[in-house]
């Protein structure tokens, strides 16, 4: 799948839109548990106003609840007093190096297998071009991603980072998920340490938190079949966090799973973010039925999907960032996310293979711009902060950029 060749630079101010800036629709801050219509979810309110830890029944409650304004009042109550009302985007470029697969998941319409239609691979020289692109643009991150390619051999892995890294220095290299990882482990007959530890070399930064799905054997079997199981999933990286490399967390929900597997799987990511803290974010990906071997599935409704973002940032209470991925939830919604929860947006991706909401649209090239991310945020009584992938205040100065602040 060729891409764009163009590179537009982001300017030193991005324009800020001519938009109101205004209050978010509740002071998230200033609740009380009066303020809950819901009888069912005051007793939990007053769990979340002392900040104490919710159980799976009390998420259970939250998805249960028609009262959608309580639930997005106590999630912003928790996103306000974490983040205030900065809202966090960043300047990046996805890059699916490969959709041939050896795997057969039943929800993913990316996969291919070798000589299919459609495959393709990217060479080393390609992936330098978009990484070239990518900086001359003003990313600060790539998002490197694919299948489990069956003869790349690791080293072809380790040697594109190290490229990279020498190439463009600033760049950060997010890449490639768990089951990527496992894959590396098996070809090279590395332990998972070794490898991570031979990409942390090479100028690997952090991972990416896909490939989780839903952490539960029913599920696994019927819908991911061959794939990394869940404590396979979590010990990779249990092992990241040990070794610093830090990581994200994704769940991809409204396909066959319950509400109570949900709340599990969420369960399970707090417990390893309590023993082996490393975790930055928690990425819930509304499943796309298109072109997958459920595309007979209707998908998540909008309702859904709010309160997904919602209860994620009410049960991961020691995850610091909620994002929503705009791809996923469309950028509409995710601007509505922002008063259920939400503090990041992921980016400006320019190109997103794995998928897309408007089927049979031909090419993938799914691009936001700073200036409309920024007044969306705006609009939606936020402070939009360009922030890198470890969430640090990026600052644009004339000739790039540098990083400005830390953030707890
Ligand atoms: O692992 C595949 C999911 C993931 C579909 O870490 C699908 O910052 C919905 O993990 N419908 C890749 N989802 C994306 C991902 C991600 C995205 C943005 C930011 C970050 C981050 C991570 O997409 C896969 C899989 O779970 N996926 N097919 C589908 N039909």
């Amino acid at each position: 799948m060729p891409q764009p060749l163009e590179a537009k630079p982001v300017s030193a101010e991005p324009l800020l839109p001519a938009v109101e800036l205004h209050q978010p629709a509740v002071d998230a801050a200033a609740i009380s548990v009066a303020d809950i219509r819901d009888p069912a979810l005051r007793p939990i309110a007053e769990k979340i106003l002392a900040r104490q830890r919710l159980s799976a029944d009390d998420g259970m409650a939250l998805f249960a609840t028609r009262d959608l304004h309580s639930l997005g009042m106590l999630a912003n109550s928790v996103r306000v007093a974490r983040h205030g009302r900065k809202a966090f985007y960043n300047i990046n470029r996805h890059i699916n190096y490969s959709n041939i697969c050896a795997l057969s998941c039943k929800f993913c319409e990316f996969q291919r297998k070798r000589g299919e239609e459609g495959a393709y691979e990217y060479s080393a020289e390609k992936i330098f071009e978009i990484a070239d692109q990518a900086a001359l643009s003003g990313a600060t991150e790539l998002h490197m991603v694919g299948g489990l390619h069956p003869w790349l051999p690791f080293e072809w892995y380790t040697g594109l980072l190290t490229h990279l890294r020498r190439r463009h220095p600033q760049l950060h290299l997010k890449c490639f998920t768990a089951i990527e990882i496992d894959h590396f482990a098996r070809i090279s007959r590395l332990s998972i340490k070794e490898v991570l530890l031979a990409l942390k070399e090479a100028g690997l930064g952090s991972m990416p938190g896909g490939g989780a799905e839903v952490f539960d054997d029913r599920v696994h079997d019927e819908v991911f079949k061959g794939k990394l199981r869940s404590d396979g999933w979590l010990n990779i990286h249990r092992t990241a966090h040990e070794l610093g490399i830090r990581t994200n967390a994704t769940i991809l929900y409204g396909h066959i799973e319950t509400r109570r597997e949900r709340i599990d799987h969420l369960i399970k990511l707090r417990q390893l973010q309590e023993s082996d803290p490393g975790f930055q974010c928690i990425i819930p990906l509304s499943f796309v039925p298109n072109g997958s071997d459920l595309a007979n599935l209707p998908g998540p409704t909008g309702l859904e999907d709010i309160k997904m973002l919602a209860v994620s940032r009410l049960m991961l209470d020691n995850f610091p960032h909620v994002k929503a991925f705009w791809i996923m939830q469309t950028m509409k919604l995710s601007q509505v996310s922002l008063n259920f929860g939400v503090d990041d947006l992921d980016g400006t991706v320019v190109w997103y293979d794995i998928t897309k909401r408007e089927a049979g649209l031909g090419n993938r090239h799914q691009e936001q711009t700073v200036d409309n991310i920024r007044r969306l945020i705006v609009e939606a009584g936020y402070l939009p902060v360009e922030r890198d992938t470890l969430y640090r205040r990026v600052e644009r100065t004339p000739g790039g950029w540098r990083i400005a602040e830390t953030f707890a």
